[in-house]
């Protein structure tokens, strides 16, 4: 097995959004056991600590239709910076959120050492919309579109570039919440989403088999990067996320996903985001992401 120097980056960031307490996510998934859990499979893990957050009002900017744009840009090039970093020296970056909106900050810091990056976004949400078509100026429903250029120049340039991804290297795998200014970029851009429909109508099985093929062989991506926001899953199983959507994948849907994921050992970096221990229930949401992080790093029955 490939033994891994896995460097965990906690970002203990809210701003992207509303929901007070999602900034705790990184304690609860260290809490939750993510060290041990890791380390028990051979690889080795640094806990490079958590990213400074800054402070503020909470407001919308009415000339921009952002919320919080100064704290989430200086915290998303700090993350930038430090997942560029620890991805330079060798290791495997592991981002534990904090809302969605820290995507930003780490697909800039990997993108720079790659030429064709391919992205799975794991979410119940698209996180496409942009200053203009967000319906609530929430910066952790934009991050993906950041990513490909569309958004405010502020959050599409961190660390000095843009775009990070190219919009064919998306897959997005468990949307069920897609605003009509995200659908219209999807089929401008020809983005591949499984949604629950395709999981229900092809099973998991086929839906991350066709993905690793895509982004493998069809797209020649050389690195991918695991984006899995934990509201993906059935808030059945991780109620404590600040915009649950029911109807989500399901625990054993999602261990079968990261099994597969190492299986073909296609993923170079990781982010878990949107645990909200305030939300939750004894902490459940992040012994999900602690199990997931198991089964993405090779845990298996024998
Ligand atoms: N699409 C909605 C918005 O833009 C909700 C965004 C969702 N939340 C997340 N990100 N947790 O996946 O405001
Ligand atoms: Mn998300
Ligand atoms: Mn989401
Ligand atoms: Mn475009």
């Amino acid at each position: 097995m490939n033994k891994l120097n896995i460097s965990i980056i906690g970002v203990p960031m809210d701003h992207g959004q509303t929901r007070r307490g999602v900034d705790m996510g990184p304690s609860a998934i260290r809490y939750a056991g993510v060290v041990d859990r890791i380390e028990e499979l051979g690889h080795s893990v640094t806990d490079e600590g958590d990213i400074q957050i800054g402070q503020t009002d909470g407001s919308v900017d009415a000339s921009t239709n952002l919320r919080n744009l100064k704290v989430i840009t200086e915290a998303t090039e700090a993350l930038g910076d430090k997942v560029f970093e620890v991805a330079e020296s060798g290791n495997f970056p592991l981002v534990l959120g904090g809302d969605h909106s820290i995507a930003i900050g780490t697909l800039a810091g990997i993108s720079e050492r790659h030429e064709n990056l391919g992205v799975i976004w794991y979410d119940a949400h698209a996180d496409m919309n942009t200053s203009d078509t967000s319906p609530s100026g929430n910066i952790h429903g934009m991050p993906l579109a950041a990513s490909f250029g569309h958004g405010h120049e502020k959050l599409t340039n961190i660390r000095g570039y843009s775009p990070k991804v190219k919009p064919e290297n998306i897959v997005i795998i468990g949307a069920r919440s897609v605003d009509p200014g995200e659908r219209e970029l999807i089929k401008e851009h020809g983005i591949r989403v499984y949604s629950m429909h395709e999981i229900d109508k092809m099973g998991m099985h086929a839906v991350i088999e066709d993905s690793i093929r895509y982004l493998k062989e069809e797209r020649n991506t050389d690195a991918v990067h695991l984006s899995l926001d934990l509201d993906g899953i059935d808030p059945m199983y991780t109620p404590g996320v600040g915009t649950p959507v029911p109807g989500g994948i399901s625990y054993r849907e999602s261990h079968l996903a990261m099994e597969m994921l190492y299986d073909a050992n296609i993923i170079t970096s990781a982010e878990f985001v949107e645990v909200n221990p305030i939300l939750d229930e004894k902490n459940k949401t992040a012994d999900v992401a602690v199990a997931l992080i198991g089964s993405l790093f090779g845990e298996k029955l024998m």
